[in-house]
């Protein structure tokens, strides 16, 4: 498929184009052999996100930092963890906590030096844990020095790196209508270079301009750069944003929203194949891209082994299930009917030769525990409920760092607390714009500010007041310390462990196609079928006992080698023909193992 488009300055237009492979013969010849389908480690490896500003200070300065992530290496390999992705640790003014890169071949002070990032990879190659880095690609910081020489020379070598437009004709107006995700129109007044500049984040992010050739090659050789440093892969911020619909036409209200309207998804797929045609050791890598709002075809199509694209892309509708019309901001109650309908559609986007991840959570969300499960009367029971349910299904889990102890939200109890950009900008626009009462205004971004999931680690019950942000008050209990033994009651830790190795020993969890058995509320079930074992996975998401679905009934009744591998009520495993009781359990998952004699007549 031939794409034609133009790179983005008003004053000199350069015709670029290029071709999407479609084509398997074309694809193949251009990668390595046996590239995406000899070395896929990345499917079976689980893998831990770190948010390393809020994971482990080792020299009390109130920042996570690099030598911290070393020295938590081997609490990772126990869990049984076969990669870390760790957020942005590059140079950055830190506007928006690293994801505003000012030198892509440096590591911020405030996380380290280049050497301890080497320490890193070694140390956690030994342990045989694999290394994703953070790259942010769509925009880089405003202090990065081809935004400022982009700004001081346009016709010099960066004049063409950013998007840039000329004012319009009316003094006020600005050249689309397009809306900042951080609230706020997404066009900043350069002074200096008179033209705006676009930024789809905050002002200090403007967006790189990917129709440019040059540009495009920058990005790979930073990405081999650190390839050639040893890392494993990366995860793309907001990958699916890079290419713009050509003349960036004003989209209409609500734009914000609805970005699938002015990117050209053909071209992101063309940019992201050269891309990944570009780099060193590309068979034996990951590319995670994150890609909020994108359609379901583009998700399978970005990662279809086919494609030579992306391995696997972070989807956000299973977190959006409680969002109202308005959105984040605008809460709304869900079900179980609702999330289990769309794990059933991802999982079915994702099929074949697609690999979907499993997240409940990271650094933008809540905690999942306080917000899909209940985060007080049945904490350890519903976190594990949901990581049964999540980490279960085909493909690679991605555990956010304090999910595996049952981490849940912070109290916040007044706006000054809210320290995110972004959640910092909704409060105020729901105060000053939309005339919210300030204490409603402070319910609804408590209940979903990022700030939530940034609190630091809780390694074990010591008060800490040097860290950045306040340790959630309830670390005196839900802690890493106390959980590494069941001495204080049931372990969220220990049944992650158990989950994960769960996984490494039964092939029907990791290879076996998936299928949904049972989407009804309060009940979700569904099975993995492999080539010798049918595992059912059954999760009662409600504070009440209820029956099993009757489709799981039906199965448990009609046979006598059902078995119970896991409950997260004890973790004592039955044997074939044992009772299986037909109640579950408030929040409780059953992980249920029928042998292949009878995996066949129950399909
Ligand atoms: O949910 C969101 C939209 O309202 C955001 O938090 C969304 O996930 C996000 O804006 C995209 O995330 C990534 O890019 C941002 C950065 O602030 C996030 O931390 C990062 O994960 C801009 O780089
Ligand atoms: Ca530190």
């Amino acid at each position: 498929m031939r794409v034609e488009s133009y790179s983005s300055t008003t004053d000199s237009v350069k015709r670029v184009s290029f071709d999407i492979v479609t084509d398997m013969q074309t694809l193949t010849s251009t990668l390595t052999p046996g590239a995406d389908t000899t070395n896929r480690w990345w499917r079976d490896a689980p893998i831990y996100h770190i948010y390393p500003r809020s994971f482990r200070d080792t020299n009390a300065d109130g920042i996570g930092d690099l030598p911290g992530i070393i020295e938590m290496l081997p609490y990772l390999a126990d869990l049984g963890i076969g990669a870390i992705w760790m957020g942005p640790v590059f140079r950055s003014p830190q506007v928006d906590n690293g994801y505003d890169i000012s030198d892509y071949r440096d590591i911020d002070p405030i996380f380290g030096t280049l050497e301890d990032m080497d320490r890193l990879i070694a140390t956690a190659h030994d342990l045989g844990i694999r290394v994703l880095l953070d790259m942010v690609f769509n925009h880089s910081s405003n202090r990065h020095r081809w935004f400022e020489e982009s700004v001081r020379d346009p016709a010099g070598p960066y004049g063409d790196y950013y998007i840039w437009r000329d004012a319009p004709g009316d003094a006020d107006a600005l050249p689309n209508d397009w809306r900042s995700f951080f609230t706020g129109p997404a066009w900043t007044w350069s002074p200096e270079r008179g033209q705006y500049y676009l930024h789809l984040f905050a002002p200090e992010q403007p967006d790189l301009n990917w129709d440019n050739p040059v540009v495009r090659e920058e990005l790979a050789e930073i990405a081999n750069f650190w390839l050639q440093r040893g890392v494993d892969g990366f995860r793309m911020d907001v990958i699916n944003f890079i290419a713009k619909v050509e003349g960036l036409p004003s989209v209409g209200p609500g734009a914000a929203a609805q970005p699938a309207t002015y990117i050209d998804h053909g071209r992101m797929v063309a940019y992201l194949q050269e891309f990944r045609r570009r780099l060193h050791r590309q068979e034996e890598i990951v590319l995670v891209g994150e890609t909020p709002h994108i359609s379901y075809e583009w998700a399978r199509t970005l990662t279809a082994a086919e494609t030579g694209a992306l391995n696997m892309v972070l989807l956000f509708d299973h977190l959006e299930i409680d969002h109202g019309p308005g959105g984040r901001w605008h809460p709304t109650q869900w079900t179980s009917k609702d999330l289990a309908r769309v794990l059933a559609a991802q999982q079915s986007a994702l099929s074949g030769s697609s690999w979907p991840s499993l997240y409940m959570g990271n650094h933008d969300q809540p905690r999942i525990v306080s917000r899909y499960g209940d985060d007080r009367q049945f904490r350890y029971a519903s976190a594990t409920a949901l990581a049964t349910l999540f980490y279960l299904q085909r493909g690679t889990p991605i555990i956010y760092q304090g999910d595996e102890i049952g981490m849940a939200n912070y109290p916040l109890q007044d706006a000054s607390q809210i320290v995110d950009i972004e959640s910092g900008n909704a409060y105020r626009s729901l105060v000053e714009t939309e005339g919210v009462a300030p204490h409603d205004a402070l319910r609804r971004v408590a209940r979903n500010a990022r700030d939530n999931s940034r609190t630091p680690m809780q390694w074990d019950e010591t008060p800490n007041e040097t860290w950045w942000y306040p340790l959630n008050p309830d670390h005196t209990t839900w802690n890493v310390a106390a959980q590494s033994s069941t001495a204080g009651g049931p372990s969220v830790l220990l049944f992650y462990r158990r989950i994960i190795a769960l996984r490494a020993e039964h092939s029907a969890l990791r290879e076996g196609a998936f299928e949904m058995v049972a989407d009804t509320s309060p009940c979700i079930a569904f099975r993995r079928i492999g080539p010798a074992e049918t595992i059912i996975v059954v999760v009662n998401l409600s504070p009440g006992e209820s029956p099993m679905p009757p489709e799981v009934g039906g199965i448990v009744a009609g046979t006598d080698d059902v078995r119970i591998l896991l409950t997260n009520m004890n973790n004592t495993l039955s044997r074939a023909g044992d009772a299986i009781d037909p109640a579950l359990a408030p929040w409780e998952a059953r992980v249920l193992l029928q042998s292949r004699k009878n995996s066949t007549t129950i399909r």
